[in-house]
């Protein structure tokens, strides 16, 4: 695997994975909530986006009607992600004490493009090997639910359908094997939490994961 870890941060870095509707959002804010009451400073991004480029680039992808080839969706996304790295991630991580809080990262790209639009795990790798997109999280929070809580989730917000949301279920399905890949091969990186709980208990697990980071 091509992923050196090459740290050039001091703060805490996090990111949050999984299916539509695992409920990255809601314990997003919670573990802001929980970090600034410890004096941590957060800033919380997602992806694609973060930036005025980045969101441009998110519109462009999740509102097309158009069949995007997948190294285009690939690049795209790493180009989001590279300016969001250099402009606000890296230079909020310069100070102790800070914590970036990501809504999808590496993994996504791995799962999506890699395994789901089937680029494969490698092509995403090599082009994380460039700096500044080769600068992992601490940690990342895999939230863990099945397709039928995906799709009851996502139905249940009554929103139009993105771009993603609107492939069949062969894709999912591709898409949670390239999620436990991901989960297997950056086992030390990845923590995988069962997300199908309540939204407290599923809380709770990922508080008593980053306990050992925040000391
Ligand atoms: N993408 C992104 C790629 O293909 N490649 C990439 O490299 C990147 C970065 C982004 C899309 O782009 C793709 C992947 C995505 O398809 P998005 O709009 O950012 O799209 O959408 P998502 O990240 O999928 O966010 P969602 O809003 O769909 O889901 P969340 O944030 O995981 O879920 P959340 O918190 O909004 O919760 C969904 C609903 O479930 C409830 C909530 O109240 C809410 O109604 N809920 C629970 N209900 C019961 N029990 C729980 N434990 C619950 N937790 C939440």
């Amino acid at each position: 695997m091509q992923l050196n870890k090459l740290k050039q941060y001091n703060g805490l870095f996090l990111s949050f994975e999984g299916l539509d509707g695992s409920g990255k959002t809601t314990q997003i804010s919670k573990t802001k909530e929980w970090l600034e009451s410890k004096n941590w400073n957060v800033m919380v991004l997602r992806e694609p986006g973060g930036t005025v480029f980045g969101e441009k680039l998110r519109s462009a992808i999740l509102e097309t009607q158009e069949d995007i080839d997948p190294l285009a969706q690939a690049m795209l996304f790493a180009s989001s992600r590279a300016q969001l790295l250099s402009k606000k991630i890296l230079p909020f991580l310069s100070n102790k004490n800070h914590c970036v809080i990501l809504d999808r990262y590496i993994d996504s790209s791995i799962a999506y493009q890699g395994y789901a639009a089937g680029l494969g795990m490698e092509t995403i790798t090599q082009l994380h090997s460039y700096s500044p997109l080769n600068q992992m999280p601490d940690l990342t929070f895999y939230l863990e639910i099945n397709l039928e809580t995906s799709l009851s989730r996502q139905s249940s917000r009554g929103e139009d359908k993105d771009y993603f949301e609107k492939n069949d279920t062969a894709f999912y399905q591709k898409l949670e094997l390239g999620y436990k890949e991901c989960c297997k091969v950056f086992s030390e990186r990845i923590k995988v939490i069962n997300a199908i709980q309540d939204i407290e208990n599923v809380f709770k697990d990922i508080k008593q994961d980053l306990n050992d980071y925040i000391v």
